[in-house]
């Protein structure tokens, strides 16, 4: 089995690169369709600052709170960064985990990730739906990494709702976001440094703004305190911050 991640880390690093706005282009909305998935590999670990402390702290956190006979949800799944971190650090286990994304793009590379690694046909249960129609049950740990951010305001409490509503006692909530701050002036100033991040990672100035607009009415991100609010009325006895780069957080909430 573990031959089956090397061989997969060396098909990441031969991922093709994101140029994908590096022409000027009408502006569409963004869409995780093959192009993207494409590029995916590459396009998130330059975009997201922390993408692979983050991923990797996930995997941790998982192993300490899965309990035998429950599952594990990871929504959003993308191509799998999330599910085949906690796969490879609960490799010594027995588990159910379910990883969901509503891109068929996305998710025809998962399954060819999963068939690549071997080993994992009864543990890891890919489904290609809305995280909106997703029955979650009998969950000690769910994770939503950059997931909640895309979905319409009016559907987060629900969700929010369902997730703490279908957790076992001890079981936790993992929520990574791209966030804005209630200060106006600092809030440029982190996006003015998001800006850098991106620059040093390659991206040009074109690259960053005709991306940044694309994804103007499809990522909506929102106030930490809006964030912790909707745990709380969710019924998570707790939620904190674990980790901040710039107007990137990650959280965890226990029920
Ligand atoms: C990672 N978690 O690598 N239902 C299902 N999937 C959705 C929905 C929805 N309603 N809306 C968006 N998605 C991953 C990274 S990426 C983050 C997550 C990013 C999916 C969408 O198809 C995409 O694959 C994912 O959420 C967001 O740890 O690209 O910034």
């Amino acid at each position: 089995m573990e031959n089956g991640y090397v061989v997969l880390s060396l098909s990441y690093r031969k991922s093709s690169k994101d140029n994908l706005f590096k022409k000027r282009m009408p502006q569409d909305d963004f869409v995780f369709d093959e192009q993207v998935a494409d590029v995916f590999d590459d396009m998130i670990v330059r975009s997201i600052p922390g993408y692979e402390t983050i991923i990797s702290m996930i995997g941790k956190f998982a192993k300490k709170h899965y309990k035998s006979e429950s599952k594990i949800y990871d929504l959003g799944c993308s191509l799998g960064g999330v599910t085949f971190e906690i796969c490879k650090q609960l490799s010594e286990s027995n588990f159910n985990l379910v990883a969901i994304d509503n891109s068929e793009a996305m998710i025809g590379r998962l399954r060819q990730r999963k068939a690549i690694i071997g080993g994992l046909e009864d543990k890891v249960k890919i489904l290609c739906e809305d995280i909106n129609d997703t029955i979650i049950e009998n969950a000690s740990v769910v994770i939503l990494n950059f997931t909640l951010q895309f979905l319409p305001i009016k559907y987060r409490n629900e969700l929010i709702e369902r997730i703490y509503n279908n957790l076992i006692p001890g079981g936790i909530l993992v929520l990574s976001e791209k966030i804005v701050l209630d200060d106006e002036n600092l809030n440029s100033l982190f996006i003015e440094m998001y800006h850098k991040f991106k620059e040093a990672n390659g991206y040009s100035e074109l690259e960053i703004n005709q991306k940044r607009l694309a994804l103007e009415n499809i990522l909506i991100p929102e106030l930490i305190s809006t964030h912790e609010k909707r745990h709380v009325s969710a019924g998570f006895r707790s939620f904190e911050v674990w980790f901040q780069y710039l107007n990137f957080v990650s959280a965890i909430s226990l029920k």
